[in-house]
């Protein structure tokens, strides 16, 4: 399609510098720093913003019941390292995205960005943390303020990690490098004998990256973070894992466990592993996802391994059978903006797709060096601390509706809300959304859009609820709860009707009704690696997501958003209070 403006699989897959807690007593300083990074061989070196002054961050490994303090000093100091723009046209003469290239395809930089001084607060994502501590995104810390955050790590073993949360510019402190894994570890896994740390044991955080180019056309190591008028998240062209963009590593025929992470701000990665122009996807096995374990061992749906923003998978992939000198490679076959599309795993190496701002599908080579074999089965049990979750045993529990909707805005980029939607009581007058359910309808109002609106929901401490997420938009949206995880009860088919002007800035009337759209090609199932603890789950389009929340130990205000970074900068968040039950009776 077009040729790749660096080599693919010259660099070796870099492994990020690990910061066990327990070697530190617990107590961890790291320092936010401005670095210099190597993005590629070929590349000049980037300006970054990062936490230990390092793309990705250091990884902190921390063991369940052991609580870490973390100092989060914070030492940026001179400009914002990442140029900000929106290319004037989304396409060129050829019809090709200005997403898809080098460069700033004509765009003027944001001097809003160039201002940017280095504000931060650090949000744990997936951790079970005292609201003081998650992040809240306009609690910041300026360079020179102190943030000593305490983390309990009273939770399940898992991949989390850590990140910039600033409300408005996270799309931008994260783009910049403000990013780093977060291993909890406990007994359970270690009694199933999974592999623990390098070189077995790999890490890998997906990111997409774009730079900037000189008078003559050559990259200058310079980050971009590039919109246009057409779609306001940044699809850049370039896969960077663990900071190197289409790395390689060398491995034994044996087994191994990937940690996944896709910390991309808006792109979905469908991963299809490839040999020989056929995919091997029978070689990995999926064992955990975003809060840890499963039940039992999955395979990876046929297509391929989809992980939306901020999505995790524990994977063991076995290369044990391979002769040395084996390639395999890893393949993204998802076009952007993601909208659940299917697309075949056989046809991975050719996934190419301009127009779905996809011009290069590799994401990382694996060499097969040595021999040997592997001496790991896969456990058939793996956890047995929870249960799933059934609808009928949630029938008495406090139910919220969400509908996720975009609002075309004129001469800037649109803006997306979660509107929390309230029984309409008979007397309202005005906008509803009627949600017609078979025989039954129920119109709601809606009672809050914007994230300075007021808090709607006040969940209590030990109560299971079930959150409805209703997508009226025509992409897929990754929505995180903040807080304690989740389990995905359904995920149901809907049609629904806007009329003109129906999408106000607060108000909303829409018709939605629990049935199939005839044009409808999705499938609307929920994967069996979703069957799991979950903090981040995709709502497709034409699709009702509903989900079983549960929060425990902090009370507090807490957020939930879109994980699409461009989203959530662009509003999709809203707060929410977790509630001790004996408070309630003063909240009126
Ligand atoms: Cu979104």
């Amino acid at each position: 399609m077009t040729t790749p403006p660096l080599a693919p699989f010259v660099d070796a897959l870099p492994l990020p510098s690990r910061l066990v807690a327990a070697e530190h007593d617990g107590r961890l300083t790291v320092a936010i720093r401005a670095g210099q990074h190597r993005f590629h061989r070929d590349l000049p070196v980037s300006s970054i913003w990062g936490f230990a002054g390092t793309v990705p961050g250091p990884t902190i490994e921390a063991e369940r019941g052991q609580p870490v303090t973390v100092e989060w000093r914070n030492e940026l100091e001179g400009a914002f390292p990442v140029t900000d723009t929106i290319a004037p046209k989304a396409t060129d003469a050829e019809g090709v995205s200005g997403q898809c290239v080098p460069g700033l395809s004509g765009g003027d930089p944001s001097s809003d960005a160039a201002r940017l001084t280095g504000n931060t607060v650090v949000h744990l994502h997936g951790g079970l943390t005292p609201a003081s501590y998650d992040g809240w995104a306009e609690n910041l810390f300026a360079p020179g303020q102190p943030a000593v955050f305490h983390y309990p790590m009273i939770q399940r073993a898992a991949l989390l990690w850590y990140h910039d949360h600033v409300l408005g510019i996270t799309k931008l402190d994260v783009y910049a490098g403000l990013a780093g894994l977060w291993i909890v570890r406990e007994g359970r896994e270690r009694e199933l004998r999974l592999p623990e740390e390098p070189p077995f044991e790999v890490p890998l955080l997906l990111q997409d990256r774009n730079f900037d180019v000189d008078e003559h056309g050559q990259l200058t190591g310079r980050l971009v973070h590039k919109t246009d008028p057409d779609v306001m998240e940044a699809f850049p062209p370039l896969t960077v894992v663990n900071g190197k963009v289409w790395p390689m590593l060398d491995v034994q025929p044996t087994m191994y466990r990937f940690r996944v992470l896709n910390g991309s701000n808006a792109r979905t990665y469908r991963l299809v592993l490839m040999r020989d122009g056929a995919p091997e996807l029978e070689r990995i096995t999926q064992i955990g996802t975003d809060h840890g374990l499963l039940r039992a061992p999955v395979s990876l749906p046929a297509d391929g391994l989809v992980l939306a923003s901020a999505e995790r998978a524990d994977l063991l992939v076995d290369f044990s059978g391979l002769q040395a000198g084996t390639e395999l490679t890893i393949f993204n076959t998802a076009a952007a903006p993601f909208d659940g599309s299917p697309f075949p795993a056989a046809d991975a190496e050719h996934a190419a797709n301009l127009r779905g701002l996809l011009p290069y599908p590799h994401v990382l080579r694996l060499l097969v060096t040595g021999d040997g074999s592997s001496g790991i089965s896969i456990p058939r049990e793996l956890a047995t601390d929870y249960e799933p979750l059934s609808s009928e045993a949630l029938a008495g529990a406090r139910r919220r509706a969400i509908a996720l909707v975009e609002r075309e805005m004129e001469g800037e980029p649109n803006m997306l809300t979660m509107r929390e939607l309230a029984v309409a009581a008979e007397a309202d007058s005005g906008p509803v959304v009627s949600v017609v359910d078979g025989a039954e309808t129920t119109a709601y109002r809606v009672v809050a859009a914007h994230f300075e609106d007021a808090t709607t929901f006040f969940p209590m401490l030990g109560e299971h609820e079930v959150w409805q997420l209703i997508n009226l938009t025509g992409d897929t949206h990754p929505i995180h709860v903040h807080l304690d995880p989740f389990q995905i009860l359904t995920r149901r088919p809907i049609h629904y009707d806007i009329p003109d002007g129906g999408i106000g800035e607060r108000d909303l009337a829409a018709t939605v009704t629990l049935e199939r759209d005839p044009k409808d090609e999705l499938d609307h199932a929920i994967d069996e690696n979703e069957r799991g603890l979950k903090d981040t789950i995709r709502v497709n389009p034409n699709e009702i997501v509903e989900i079983a929340v549960r929060f425990t130990n902090y009370s507090g205000r807490y957020m939930y958003h879109c994980h699409i970074l461009e989203h959530e900068d662009r509003d999709m968040m809203r707060p929410f209070v977790t509630m001790a039950p004996e408070l309630m009776p003063f909240m009126t």
